[in-house]
């Protein structure tokens, strides 16, 4: 007999601020305007060199206009918020992971808006009111203008503004919200940031990352802790960690211990050293990954939209393992597939729902699962084309997303 999933399990969907609620000014806009042109001009020539990705010619297509690129407003929830909790309602969902815009909370050094806390605090409300449970990020990738110049992550003062920022979101959300993350995917961003060199501020330099990901963003989170846990110990609190599986593509020692490194570095080096700062674990799973001393090597047979190869089944193993090492229960935060036609998110949602099942049996603490996303929104460099949503942006709900809402109901 398979065992059941627990009545108050948590299903819900995720998003961030930057990607959805339109009308920021922060490091991204002020990057988008030169990296529109960039990035355009990139799909219309060199291309061609590429031809897998991105996947189909409406996504190349979309893929080469400067207009992808431009944030603006987004999926415009800063006014459709209400919008947002009817879709989560109609999708029968009990849980939402959003996240707060510091721009909007602190556009000026030190000074707090009342006017942009009190978006956060209406839509917690009407979350409340539709008996969603709301899951909150402090920080997903969005730095104030005043903060870029003075060196964004790097800045040396950035644990002392990042505690006045959670103490101030704190006591605004604190008596509404349970469940809180300090950082979203502190991996993603460094590497993205600071090792590839491609999203602001695009610098390549391995002492800075380093610095940004694995002592800045450490101190952050173990700060955010104690602010939060200041306020009201029965809060809990957690980071949202993307965790990949990755094995050797064959059993070659070397592969095997360069694959055993990468997994240390990428999956657990920074889980460990926050690991007396967790209440929970949030996991964020899209990827497997074969590799090996000739790098990476998938096997690449279902590709999304964006060349990732699909293992939905392999979140059994990254829950699995996350668990075993450190036996706190866990949120699945983010999980999806970029998918415009709307023609994998079934199988991957059938396949996931299957495994974190097993995953309960095995038994894993798992508490919720969040897909990736509400809406199709803002992919960051890549822009509009990427559609992970379960409803498009006119909010209209797609096949997937009703196949999820009976899939969940039968559940
Ligand atoms: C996450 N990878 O980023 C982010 O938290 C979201 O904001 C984003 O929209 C979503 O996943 C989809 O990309 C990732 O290369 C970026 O494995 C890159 C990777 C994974 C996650």
């Amino acid at each position: 007999m398979s065992i059941q999933f627990p009545k108050n399990f948590y299903w819900g969907a995720s998003t961030s601020a930057h990607q959805i609620e339109g009308g920021l000014k922060n490091n991204w806009s002020i990057w988008e305007k030169e990296h529109s042109i960039k990035q355009s001009s990139y799909y219309k020539t060199k291309f061609k060199k590429f031809p897998n990705y991105p996947i189909g010619k409406e996504n190349l297509k979309e893929a080469q206009l400067e207009s992808n690129y431009i944030s603006g407003i987004a999926c415009d929830s800063y006014n459709k918020y209400k919008e947002d909790v009817k879709l989560l309602k109609e999708l029968g969902l009990n849980s939402y992971r959003f996240s707060i815009a510091w721009s909007r909370i602190e556009p000026e050094k030190g000074k707090y808006s009342k006017e942009g806390i009190d978006y956060y605090k209406n839509l917690v409300k009407e979350l409340r009111d539709n008996n969603i449970e709301p899951f909150l990020t402090c920080w997903h990738w969005d730095i104030p203008v005043w903060l870029v110049e003075e060196g964004g992550l790097l800045s040396k003062n950035i644990i002392e503004y990042f505690s006045k920022y959670v103490n101030f979101l704190v006591k605004n959300l604190g008596d509404d919200a349970k469940y809180w993350m300090t950082i979203n995917e502190p991996m993603v961003y460094t590497a993205e940031a600071y090792i590839a060199g491609k999203w602001p501020p695009e610098k390549k330099n391995l002492f800075k990352a380093y610095r940004v990901g694995f002592v800045n963003m450490v101190r952050m989170h173990k700060e955010g802790y104690r602010v939060i846990k200041g306020y009201d110990k029965e809060l809990q609190v957690s980071i949202a960690k993307n965790n990949q599986y990755i094995e050797p593509y064959n059993s070659f020692f070397v592969n095997k211990a360069i694959a055993l490194i990468a997994r240390y570095i990428y999956n657990y080096l920074y889980l460990d050293r926050v690991k007396d700062y967790l209440d929970y674990i949030g996991i964020n799973y899209y990827a497997h990954s074969m590799i090996g001393i000739k790098g990476l090597r998938n096997i690449n047979d279902r590709l999304n939209d964006m060349g990732w190869w699909m293992k939905p089944k392999s979140i059994f193993y990254v829950l699995k393992e996350v668990y075993d090492r450190y036996k706190l229960p866990i949120y699945v935060t983010e999980n999806g597939v970029a998918d415009r036609e709307d023609k994998y998110r079934q199988v991957w949602l059938d396949e996931t729902v299957e495994v974190i099942q097993e995953a309960l049996e095995y038994g894993v603490d798992l508490r919720g699962y969040m897909h990736w996303s509400l809406l199709d929104n803002f992919e960051w460099a890549e822009g509009y084309w990427p559609r992970f949503g379960l409803a498009t942006r006119e909010r209209e709900i797609k096949r997937s997303g009703y196949y999820y809402r009976d899939l969940i109901q039968s559940k």
